[in-house]
Order: structure tokens, then sequence, then C-alpha cells
């Protein structure tokens, strides 16, 4: 019995501690566009939403064209606290990516990149 307990807490302090650095970093579940796709508008919202609260003010979205060249974006006011939102327009056709950098609660920066190409009449 003492055996069983000497390995157990040990575990659960680690799956506490692991489980607490998973919430603390902001993780992107969702994003519109999604990674790949092919949008068919010169207009393009977008919408990134994380596992948990993000620092707004302190978190950057940007999109550049398929020559890495910036591409104007106008950041809009979000309703969620873990999801950022901009819309792009006049987009030309192409392929464009999204670069994203979010500042969690705990302090953590993450950052990432979502693709998509705008194919419109
Ligand atoms: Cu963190």
């Amino acid at each position: 019995m003492t055996r069983f307990f000497g390995w157990t807490a040990p575990l659960a302090l680690m799956f506490l501690a692991g489980s607490q650095l998973a919430f603390a970093h902001a993780m992107l579940v969702h994003s519109s566009p999604a990674d790949q796709a092919v949008v068919h508008s010169h207009q393009v919202s977008i919408a990134l939403s994380y596992d948990s609260r993000i620092e707004t003010r302190r978190s950057t979205v940007k999109l550049t064209d398929a020559a890495g060249r910036p591409v104007p974006l106008q950041v809009e006011h979000s309703a969620k606290p873990s999801e950022l939102n901009a819309v792009a327009r006049g987009l030309a056709n192409g392929k464009y990516q999204i670069h994203w950098q979010v500042l969690a609660s705990d302090g953590h920066i993450s950052r990432g990149d979502v693709t998509f190409t705008v194919a419109a009449q």
C-alpha cells in the first residue's frame, strides 16, 4: 500500500503541473479561414480561436502575400476574450499567410501561421 502511494502522489503532481501548463499557453483551436483553405471572395474575415483567454491588446495578427509583403488588415474588436478577429478587403487572387502572436494570461507568448488561397471571380 505504501508503495502504491509512493508512486501515485508524484504522478498525480506531474499530471497536475502538466495540465496547468497546457491550459496556460494559448493554443489555436480553430481558425477561419482554415489552414490551406481556398476562399472564393476578395474579402476575407479572419477569426482565430484559442483555448484560453488572451491579452488582445498585446496580441497581433498580420497578413502577408505570396511574396511575403505585408497586406493591410483591419483588426476588429472581438466579443470573446479568447478570439482574434480581422478583415482583409480587396485581396487579389493568390496565396496569403496569416501570422498570429498571442499573449496568454500567464505571460507566455505563442505564435503560428495559417495559410489560405484567394480564388475569386
Ligand atoms: Cu504558458
